[in-house]
């Protein structure tokens, strides 16, 4: 599908910077490129030209690659200037661009949107790429440019082929059950097979939030009571003084948290207000705040003065916690009543602290390789299908045409994840994800 515009953007990052990429694609791609560089350029090989702005005056020097649709990123021409990175010089090459007749700059994610049009990239694989864009540590690299590939594509895609060969067989069936020679075991066969399906959709959407700790973080929120030490310990994490720290109980009142990156994994570490009985008003909402939290948590870290224990009362949370004594330098209290002992004074247990968050971080998000739903989209639309099977399932006393099309509707559900289906709809949400340029 060739679109009217063509669109230009820097397709690299912030300037001043290197080297500066600006991106073209569409019908006045080959013009562009002949006008600018003073003559047309082989595809796909780098030439070195000089970019001429429209009075004929030198922009600078610079490469040149041209990718002959349809067989580029976005499926139409495309062509790309790699130019010094200095902002006017940026500026300068999209001001002659934009300057040409049917060119335009480009909309967030409109290259990708045009790439998905021309059928080169399905929905998930879209939004896998802006996630690839996005990713800050190795694990989110990881999981974004495996399902970037097609990993989980390819998962729905044959769940999807399952369903249209189950429901070819039913109606097949209804077709010939006038006959007497179609065994009815085909039918069994189909629906042990659906039935078999629900349990890999339901373990599927199960890993959604081991996705979400990919993405967003693995949480580990750290409570006490007041004064055991956890700004202390927050702020050695951090490496910063990130949180106030004073020997006067209640120092701390809202929720403070950081971003560490643990051997690539993503961790979010909140420091809170420790937990104690009548507070005072604005402490009492940091309490109630800090208990919300430790719920939501993957690790709840529960620290305790060793040298004067305080009891921070119950913490309730489905996540694991661990015991910490701190203070350890001041060289009182019972040690094995904790399953550590640091002290923030003289460094003591803090390294093995961080390899144990680490450990468990990195438990928490698997083996590389697990095909994952990586958007909320994604679990809702399965749970969808699932629905639709369990009913087709459920149906037993019904006529096999009504189950042949909850089998239709479940197959529908799938083939929207990927965008194989009418998703006009959505693609308004899925491409302004994207940073301008992609
Ligand atoms: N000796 C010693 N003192 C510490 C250690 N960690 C914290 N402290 C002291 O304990 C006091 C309280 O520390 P904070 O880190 O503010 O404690 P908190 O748990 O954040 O306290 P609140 O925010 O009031 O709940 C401060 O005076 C710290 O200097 C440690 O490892 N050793
Ligand atoms: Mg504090």
């Amino acid at each position: 599908m060739i679109s009217g515009d063509s669109i230009v953007a820097l397709s690299s990052g912030r300037l001043p910077a290197g080297i500066a990429v600006i991106r073209i694609s569409g019908p006045k791609t080959r013009f562009v490129v002949e006008t600018i560089a003073g003559g047309m350029v082989k595809g796909r090989i780098a030439a070195l030209r000089k970019l001429r702005a429209a009075d004929g005056s030198l922009i600078d020097n610079g490469l040149v690659l041209f990718f002959p649709g349809p067989n580029s990123f976005t499926g139409e021409d495309v062509a790309e200037f790699h130019v010094h990175g200095g902002r006017a010089v940026a500026g300068k090459m999209l001001e002659t661009i934009t300057g040409f007749d049917g060119v335009r700059h480009a909309e967030p994610g409109e290259f990708t949107r045009r790439a998905f049009l021309n059928g080169k990239l399905d929905l998930v694989e879209t939004e896998a790429l802006a996630d690839l864009v996005n990713a800050e540590t190795e694990a989110q690299r990881r999981f974004a440019v495996q399902n970037a590939e097609g990993a989980q594509s390819a998962l729905y895609l044959g769940w999807r082929r399952r369903l249209i060969h189950a429901r070819a067989m039913i109606e097949a069936e209804i077709d010939f059950s006038d006959e007497e020679d179609v065994p009815g075991s085909v039918s069994d066969t189909v629906w042990s097979d659906v039935n078999a399906m629900i349990g890999e959709i339901s373990r599927h959407i199960d890993g959604f939030h081991t996705a979400e700790i990919i993405r967003d973080g693995f949480e580990v929120v750290i409570v006490g009571a007041p004064n055991a030490g956890k700004s202390s310990l927050f702020n050695a994490l951090a490496r910063r003084e990130a949180a106030i720290v004073t020997d006067e109980p209640g120092t701390t009142r809202d929720l403070l948290e950081v971003v560490l990156d643990l051997n690539g994994v993503r961790v979010r570490v909140t420091d809170t207000a420790g937990l104690r009985e009548a507070p005072g008003k604005v402490e009492a909402i940091g309490i109630e705040k800090a208990r919300a939290k430790a719920r939501a948590a993957d690790l709840v870290l529960l620290l305790e003065d060793m040298a004067e224990p305080v009891d921070a009362g119950a913490v309730r949370s489905d996540a694991p916690l661990l015991r910490i004594g701190t203070k350890a330098d001041l060289g009182r209290g019972r040690t094995g009543a904790y399953d550590a002992i640091i002290s923030t004074e003289d460094g003591k247990g803090l390294t093995d602290l961080l390899s144990e968050i680490g450990r468990r971080a990195a438990a928490a998000i698997g083996d590389a390789g697990d095909i994952l739903p990586s958007r909320l989209r994604h679990v809702e639309l399965l749970s969808e299908t699932k629905r639709f099977l369990a009913s087709a399932l459920s149906e037993l006393g019904q006529g096999q045409e009504l189950r042949a099309e909850e089998l239709r509707l479940a197959a529908d559900r799938l083939g929207r994840i990927v965008g194989a289906v009418d998703v006009e709809d959505l693609l308004d949400v899925i491409f302004s994800q994207f940073c301008i340029g992609k």
